[in-house]
């Protein structure tokens, strides 16, 4: 069995790269993020070449390791060349169905939904999880669009068996809010890799998703 089918059932906090943002790299980061024990990890980049983005994708590989399940953001090839159990795939992404057919049964496929017909319809093609998105404004992604608010997540999690991360806006001072509404994960990109230590923030945000958690 791959590592990650039991790892995506138990995850907490969620990593996505931003080389634009990021204070002390992205290799930095995910070796910062993923000692402090988070479990998954995506490379997201936009302003690099394919090379680069591959021979960067190959040596965070080797950082996850089977510690951290590791996935690339819209690229497929980039993931397949690197050797990732996955990727992440927006709605004007390659569709689902052929995502899966280029990456077969074994690796994992999450997808960004906005709604519960969404979300409905990504685990009825096949998708691994989805990423609810965007749970408050968020200046990271431009065309991200206004914050939907905690409260939708609930109607989502009603509906789909799949697990739920939340991105969008998620900072130390709302992301109980987003856990309480039943996430299984969330994902912070400017309150991790804008600070000055991405070990202790990662740990911090573990630790209260954890917590919290354990009260709902
Ligand atoms: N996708 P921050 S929002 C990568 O809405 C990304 O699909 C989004 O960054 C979406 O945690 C986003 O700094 C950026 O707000 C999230």
């Amino acid at each position: 069995m791959a590592f990650w089918k039991s790892l995506l059932k138990d995850i907490d906090f969620y990593l996505v790269t931003d080389s634009g943002l990021s204070r002390k790299g992205t290799l930095s980061d995910v070796k910062c993020a993923v000692a402090a024990g988070c479990k998954i990890v995506q490379y997201r980049e936009k302003d690099k070449t394919t090379k680069e983005m591959i021979e960067e994708a190959i040596l965070i590989r080797k950082i996850c390791g089977e510690n951290a399940i590791f996935l690339v953001n819209d690229r497929i090839d980039v993931a397949l060349a690197a050797g990732a159990d996955g990727v992440h795939i927006g709605q004007d992404d390659m569709p689902i169905d052929s995502a899966r057919r280029i990456l077969g049964e074994n690796k994992i496929i999450g997808l960004t939904v906005h709604d519960t017909d969404e979300a409905i319809e990504a685990e009825r093609k096949g998708a691994d999880y989805v990423g609810f998105s965007p749970v408050f404004d968020t200046t990271t992604k431009k065309d991200a669009g206004m914050g939907v608010g905690p409260e939708r997540i609930q109607a989502v999690r009603k509906t789909i068996n799949i697990p739920i991360v939340a991105i969008g806006g998620i900072n130390k001072d709302n992301c109980i809010s987003v856990i309480e509404k039943g996430v299984d994960s969330l994902v912070a990109i400017s309150a991790i890799v804008c600070s000055d230590d991405v070990r202790r923030e990662t740990e911090y945000f573990i630790e209260t998703i954890r917590k919290t958690k354990q009260k709902y």
